[in-house]
């Protein structure tokens, strides 16, 4: 039987920390791990971090921390965003940030692609994941290629689903069903990456260095760039 110091460490049936405020990303991260022994979990309550990263990745860093601080566990980061090519990558690291709400979001970027015929765009996510200290133990990014679509469609997913078609696709994500979603997107890409790295990795107190801020020895020679 596990221990409950088993099912919250890193082993088979782990509990990880999902540093988001977004419920609908634990939703989406808890379907995508689904038979793999992970299960997310929201921060607990007065997690507030201060996203001032100047990328994805140092914004995921920074949520991963705060999650770490006030849990005082493992914690798993995503920071996202939409990075359109004719808005030189824009709304990118500000996607929740580049109105007041998710309509107005969409409203503001379709019409700042009003007559533009370059509608590519990608949606990034950028996972970190951090010890119960805050010290990283690895990075993994995401990405899905695709265009902005003339106009909204579909009510499934969240965010700016509703206006982005993946490449091989003739739908928005806001029309598939979540298992779809799920099988292209950017936080499943970063996902399954951090899954498998998580599964094969035991945690091995030799490897591990207390005066660096890094994991170190084979299992970590992609650790955080
Ligand atoms: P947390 O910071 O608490 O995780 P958030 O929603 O503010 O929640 P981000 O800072 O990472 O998350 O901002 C991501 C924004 O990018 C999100 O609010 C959406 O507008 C957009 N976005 C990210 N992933 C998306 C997805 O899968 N589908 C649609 N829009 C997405």
């Amino acid at each position: 039987m596990n221990t409950q110091e088993d099912k919250e460490g890193l082993g088979s049936n782990m509990k990880i920390v999902f540093a988001t405020g977004n419920a609908h990303k634990v939703q989406e991260v808890n379907d995508i791990a689904k038979g793999s022994g992970i299960e997310f979990e929201l921060p607990p309550d007065g997690f507030n971090p201060l996203e001032n990263g100047l990328t994805f990745e140092e914004n995921s860093l920074i949520k991963a921390q705060e999650a770490a601080r006030i849990s005082g566990r493992i914690s798993l980061a995503d920071d996202s965003g939409l990075c359109v090519e004719a808005l030189n990558g824009e709304p990118g690291i500000y996607s929740a940030r580049y109105d007041t709400t998710p309509q107005k979001r969409i409203d503001k970027l379709l019409n700042n692609l009003t007559e533009v015929a370059n509608r590519r765009a990608k949606f990034v996510c950028a996972m970190t994941l951090v010890d119960k200290d805050g010290k990283t133990i690895r990075q993994e990014v995401g990405e899905c290629h695709g265009k902005i679509a003339h106009t909204q469609t579909g009510n499934n997913g969240f965010g700016y689903d509703p206006i982005f078609i993946p490449d091989g696709y003739d739908i928005t994500i806001a029309q598939m069903s979540e298992e779809e979603k799920n099988t292209i997107s950017h936080r499943s890409r970063a996902l399954r990456k951090m899954i498998e790295f998580v599964n094969s990795w035991s945690l091995d107190a030799q490897s591990y260095s207390d005066t660096d801020n890094n994991y170190s020895g084979d299992n970590f020679s992609k650790i955080c760039h």
